[in-house]
């Protein structure tokens, strides 16, 4: 930490300079990362908490029969899906199942969403962090939003004019997808998307030894709209959080395991790990040059981003920042990459306009791009904009989102004496993520902000054991942040993001012509079935396809008749053109369930294992008669 940054101003009053720098010693475990927390200042009473809210009620009070002004997409977590939410009332919308599968719309079930998933259909998990909106112009299009599942190593991509998952694939040669953003300018072409963990390449059991030369993590860049691989960067450490900037040119990612080490203690010995600045346009055209290797029996582009002994590669800058660095977010103002340290109080602003003098080799040193290290409080992990010149932190340990100037802290780490931090508000507890209204985009607007805390005790009913988390709304349309809104939520958002409600274009009815069940119709068509009248059995050796219609509140086919053992798929074509009718399908007994939303086809297939008969039957409240909307499978044995 700079003694630069040491000036008269709020920290002395938050106690922070008695606190000082969190050393390695004072976190020996994960135990005490949390325990110094919870139970200290940052609890606020209920009531007092309760009369500071009554005034900024009025705002988020969104009566029946009126919109939010917001749409807001949480990730789901480790359960794997997105969940959409009406902000500022913060009501949940509606669910996008992604690495998840769902029993009520049939995703990961149907065939139309495993062919989406393709091989990786056979992971029945996820764990999605970072949900980010497609850009033109470094403002929200809103054509598609992008998810990570650092589970099993994919990306994901949903289409927001449907809200459902379009495209997935899985990155190659790399563990554990993390940070991910996208190009904001002059539009989204690529996903950026980290790969957290060092692997010996290649990984075929024969070298375990992350310190080997050929032991590393990438970058990986893929073409939006596509969703295939573009390149991959190989770089030094790992990689935790990245974003990209307003030119076009750059992207960083935080790194916190610059050791590469195995265990707590090794990733924490650096007093400085690093962010790494890519230069995107560079990568480009080295690979457009064919200056690339490839890696096994993969096709995709591979850069080496490391350094050779105190060479850069022409892609690469690696600037040195305290310690364990975690999220990395770009300033709507386009001015800086924020580097969130964690283990270290402070964040670290990276002026962006340095940084091409930094890849021309005029400056001396990397550190010569830090504008600023600004000291915050204790485990600072993620930074938003309000579009105004003020920046808002989470503090992780102290359980409290900073606002602070970040003119003015720029200014105190040149010298002057300016108190450049605004307010500290308790939240309930632990914040991770913290998101502000459009706060990636040029167009940030200070209204809402989101501080998602990973621990809600005793601001719920208890539930057991297991607690939901507390994703608390703040409003910042003020000088001073409102705590407005405890919202519980399951495992475990991590991020969320919020486009105003005129940037999301949705469809009340499916295009005939889209492309999400197009291989259906493709299948349909070989068979000749006209989807949109036939009420048919197409039988084929001991594969049986069922075409129907559905109008509510009946099927097109009430009965057919298979043999034991065969292999049926059924294809259901939803004919209402009502808004809102959306009719289900399933099969009793047979683990078989989808959604058929108005001018939608679906389809599933499964084993008739079973002689007998098996009533099937619609899932979705469709009609007064819905309950009559029923049919029979008749299994003859085999
Ligand atoms: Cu949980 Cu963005 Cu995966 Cu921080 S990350 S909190
Ligand atoms: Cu169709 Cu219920
Ligand atoms: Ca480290």
């Amino acid at each position: 930490m700079s003694d630069k940054s040491k000036t008269d101003n709020e920290i002395d009053k938050s106690g922070l300079s008695r606190r000082g720098f969190l050393g390695a010693t004072a976190v020996t475990g994960a135990g005490a990362l949390v325990g110094v927390t919870a139970l200290g200042s940052a609890v606020m009473s209920r009531e007092s908490w309760a009369a500071a809210v009554k005034e900024s009620q009025q705002n988020i009070h969104v009566a029946p029969g009126e919109l939010d002004d917001y749409y807001g997409f949480w990730s789901g977590g480790h359960q794997g899906e997105v969940r959409v939410m009406g902000v500022p009332s913060m009501r949940e919308l509606m669910r996008i199942p992604v690495f998840n599968v769902d029993s009520a719309t049939g995703w990961g079930l149907t065939n139309e969403s495993r062919h989406i998933m393709g091989e990786s259909a056979k992971f029945l998990n996820g764990d999605c962090h970072h949900p980010h909106i497609s850009m033109t112009d470094g403002k929200y299009d809103g054509k598609y939003l992008f998810i990570n599942d650092k589970a099993n190593t994919r990306v994901a991509r949903i289409r927001l004019d449907i809200f459902k998952c379009d495209k997935m694939i899985t990155v190659p040669n790399c563990q554990a997808i993390h940070g991910l953003r996208l190009q904001k300018v002059p539009y989204t072409k690529y996903v950026f998307a980290n790969a957290e963990f060092v692997i010996p390449h290649p990984n075929d059991g024969k070298v375990f030894d992350l310190q080997d030369e050929n032991s590393y993590t990438m970058y990986n860049v893929i073409d939006a709209e596509k969703m295939e691989m573009a390149f991959q960067i190989i770089v030094d450490g790992n990689l935790d959080n990245t974003d990209a900037d307003y030119t076009g040119r750059f992207t960083a990612a935080t790194c916190y395991n610059s050791e590469k080490a195995y265990d707590l203690g090794g990733m924490m010995r650096n007093e400085r790990d690093w962010v790494v600045v890519f230069d995107i346009e560079a990568a480009e055209k080295a690979v457009k040059a064919g200056k690339f290797t490839t890696l096994g029996d993969s096709k995709v582009p591979v850069l080496d981003g490391r350094k050779k002994g105190d060479a850069d590669s022409q892609f690469t800058r690696y600037i040195p920042v305290p310690k364990n660095p975690h999220g990395l977010n770009t300033s709507s103002d386009g001015k800086y990459f924020i580097a969130n340290g964690k283990l270290s109080p402070t964040v670290s602003m990276i002026e962006i306009a340095r940084l091409p003098d930094l890849f021309a080799g005029k400056l001396k040193d990397p550190r010569d791009t830090i504008a600023a290290e600004v000291e915050l409080g204790l485990g600072p992990l993620h930074t938003t904009f309000d579009g105004r010149g003020n920046a808002y932190t989470t503090l992780f340990l102290d359980s409290q989102v900073v606002k602070w100037n970040m003119a003015e802290a720029v200014r105190a780490y040149n010298g002057e004496k300016v108190n450049y931090i605004k307010q500290k508000l308790d939240v309930h507890y632990q914040p991770g993520h913290i998101h502000a209204s459009l706060c990636e985009t040029s167009e940030a607007d200070g209204k809402w902000l989101v501080a998602l805390c990973k621990f809600g005790k005793d601001r719920f009913l208890p539930t057991g054991p297991l607690h939901p988390e507390n994703d608390q709304l703040i409003d910042i349309s003020g000088d001073e942040m409102k705590l407005v809104h405890d919202g519980p939520t399951y495992a475990e958002p991590h991020d969320c993001i919020m486009a105003r409600r005129d940037q999301i274009k949705t469809k009340k009815v499916w295009d005939r012509n889209d492309p999400f069940f197009a291989p259906t119709v493709e299948m349909a068509k070989k068979d000749g079935i006209n989807l949109e009248q036939d009420n048919k059995v197409i039988r084929d050796g001991n594969k049986v396809r069922v075409y129907m219609t559905s109008v509510a509140p009946v099927y097109g086919v009430t009965e057919f008749t298979v043999k034991q053992g065969d292999e049926v798929t059924v294809v259901i074509t939803n004919l209402d053109m009502i808004e809102d009718v959306s009719h289900g399908f399933v099969m009793t007994n047979h683990g078989v369930s989808m959604e058929i939303s108005p001018q939608q086809t679906s389809s599933i297939t499964f084993i008739a294992d079973k002689p007998g008969l098996h009533w099937y039957y619609c899932s979705w409240f469709c009609h007064a008669l819905h309950m009559e909307m029923v049919g029979r499978m008749l299994v003859e044995p085999a």
